[in-house]
């Protein structure tokens, strides 16, 4: 792979869609990256989201966040969609774009599981590692954003906007053990994850991780940026 997996996690309303689409723009604007644009080192710099990142995605995704099914998702159907969701992007969209050198910016990715379906839900967590595995097929992000907000404000905010989707809707509980999850996710994990203090106002935090980013752009690409 010569891309950059760059990935967004964090509970409801931490921010992550905004902050994925200030990132491209910051980065598209700086000249380091615009020059390795221009010597080929960098294809393009896309972003995308699980569930829903390819079309077969986005079907998956409209009956994972459906309110009103015609008959309620068993937690383990709900772990084998999210599953089936992630194989499809990372062999369809994720894997080719890395290939031909893309950065690309994820909204969500292999952690989400095992913080919902695993701590959320009480799921199996060895059985999730190993759909994860499958469903990866080893891809694992080069840097991990963790935007970590206390629930209570997170739910306020995606509530704020009107209408909640079938995982906001969960109980107040269910989101707490998710928060937890990351946290312990991040703990153990083997590649690099900067936890960002989301509770910030929106500059603010696109500052924080403006910073986390430039500080690994400077070891990847260490004659393009200095340290
Ligand atoms: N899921 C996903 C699983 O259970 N398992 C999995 O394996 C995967 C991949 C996805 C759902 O699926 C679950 C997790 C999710 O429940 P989604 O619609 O993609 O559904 O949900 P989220 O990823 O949670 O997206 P949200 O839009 O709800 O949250 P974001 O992206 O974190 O937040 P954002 O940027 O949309 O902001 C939410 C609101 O807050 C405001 C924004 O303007 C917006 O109104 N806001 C701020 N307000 C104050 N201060 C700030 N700093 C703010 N930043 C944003």
């Amino acid at each position: 792979m010569t891309g950059k997996l760059i990935v967004m996690e964090g509970g409801e309303g931490g921010g992550k869609t905004t902050q994925l689409h200030y990132l491209h723009r910051w980065l598209c604007q700086l000249p380091a990256v615009q020059s390795l644009q221009a010597e080929g080192q960098i294809t393009d710099i896309v972003v995308t989201r699980e569930p829903g990142g390819t079309l077969t995605g986005q079907r998956i995704r409209q009956l994972l966040l459906d309110t009103s099914p015609e008959e309620p998702l068993s937690d383990r159907s709900e772990l084998l969609l999210y599953a089936a969701d992630r194989a499809q992007h990372v062999d369809h969209w994720l894997k080719p774009r890395l290939a031909a050198g893309a950065w690309i910016l994820c909204d969500r990715y292999s952690a989400s599981t095992v913080a919902y379906q695993g701590y959320g839900r009480e799921l199996d967590l060895a059985l999730i590692d190993q759909l994860n595995q499958i469903a990866t097929g080893g891809l694992v992000s080069d840097l991990t954003l963790w935007l970590d907000v206390p629930v209570e404000v997170g739910l306020g905010r995606a509530q704020a906007r009107g209408e909640s989707d079938r995982m906001e809707q969960a109980s107040l509980a269910f989101h707490h053990r998710v928060r937890q999850g990351f946290s312990q996710v991040f703990a153990q994990a083997t590649y690099p994850v900067e936890q960002i203090d989301a509770m910030s106002d929106e500059m603010t935090v696109a500052q924080h991780i403006q910073a986390a980013m430039l500080r690994w752009l400077s070891q990847w690409y260490p004659t393009h940026f200095s340290s």
